[in-house]
């Protein structure tokens, strides 16, 4: 299960450049990781959103695998279908390859308008691993809240202002619905912490049955970041606490990062993200109380799941 830098750094590339995402997004990163951490033959499905539209504009194609473009709404049965067909030549004895299959898509197309077709797949029990690239709003159409953005945040449908300081309501938890839905592997990872995302992938892959990965994949236009700080803000989220690095295996939580001295004060992720300026200011003081009331919570139910779990 050990990662060796080296070994990877001489794998052929299976995303490559060429691609127009925005530089410094997130998503290119994340799916290079992912792949790179697979050793077997993989079969993507991709959901309509920025990796997917960016990554194939007619006549051009930066993916090295069998990849197939799905609806925003159903990458997740497009990969199942696969995954059957796949059993079923192989029950046939027609292939006996052993293949891997995934399928890749946004918060809209996993927390949102994806989460039926998710959800039946993983009720179903095929083999195959759902990754949400996360970056907490639909950006391929100009950023909208998804149900994966957080509480307070700036986009152009929760604009901070005098109706509303941003988003009302706080973010769905998708990860804990993935594990309630039945999922064998659940885990939450960041590109920031390389080694522990592309570890998971490794047991994603492996396990036998479905797999459920939350991936926070940072996002320049939307965020309104700098260009070079996918990784440097993707590290503040789990440092403060605001993206929790877990896994649940067969129903076991573990925590993967616990911070020695404690998180950092939330306010060094907000401030580096012209998103969140507005909670930074005295009128919005309350929000910015209740955005670290829902960080405490979780980290708290996080802490109890994984006492009650490993008894
Ligand atoms: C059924 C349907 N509704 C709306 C759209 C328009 N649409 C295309 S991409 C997208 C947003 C995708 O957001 P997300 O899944 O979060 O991926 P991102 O673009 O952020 O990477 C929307 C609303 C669509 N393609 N299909
Ligand atoms: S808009 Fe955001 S998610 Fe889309 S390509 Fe640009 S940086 Fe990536």
């Amino acid at each position: 299960m050990a990662i060796n830098l080296r070994e990877i750094a001489l794998k052929e590339e299976k995303l490559v450049s060429g691609h127009r995402l925005c530089a410094g997004c997130g998503a290119s990163i994340i799916v290079r990781m992912v792949l790179n951490a697979i050793d077997e033959p993989v079969v993507v499905a991709n959901a309509t959103g920025c990796l997917e539209v960016a990554t194939t504009i007619f006549p051009f194609n930066a993916w090295n695998v069998p990849w197939i473009h799905s609806a925003f709404e159903n990458a997740a049965a497009t990969i199942a279908g696969v995954e059957a067909a796949y059993k079923a030549l192989k029950r046939k004895g027609e292939i006996d390859r052993e293949i891997r299959f995934i399928s890749f898509a946004g918060d809209g197309g996993t927390y949102d308008i994806g989460l039926q077709a998710l959800s039946g797949a993983i009720e179903r029990g095929h083999r195959a691993v759902f990754i949400c690239y996360n970056n907490e709003a639909y950006m391929n159409t100009g950023i909208q809240r998804s149900g994966a953005t957080p509480r307070g945040a700036f986009t152009t449908t929760s604009p901070a202002g005098k109706a509303i300081p941003g988003k009302p309501q706080k973010r769905k938890n998708l990860t804990e619905m993935m594990v309630a839905n039945g999922a064998k592997y659940v885990a939450q990872a960041s590109p920031s912490h390389w080694r522990d995302l592309m570890e998971k992938v490794k047991k994603a892959v492996n396990t036998d049955g479905p797999a459920f990965l939350n991936i926070y994949s940072t996002c320049p236009r939307g965020w309104r970041t700098p260009d070079n700080s996918a990784i440097s803000i993707a590290r503040l989220a789990v440092e403060t606490g605001v993206w929790p690095l877990y896994e649940v295996e067969n129903g076991k939580y573990k925590i993967n990062y616990k911070p020695p001295k404690g998180f950092k004060p939330v306010e060094e992720f907000l401030k580096v993200q012209g998103r969140f300026a507005h909670l930074l200011k005295p009128e919005n003081a309350h929000i910015l109380e209740e955005f670290k009331k829902d960080i405490e919570e979780e980290w708290k139910r996080l802490l109890s799941m994984e006492e009650a779990t490993n008894k």
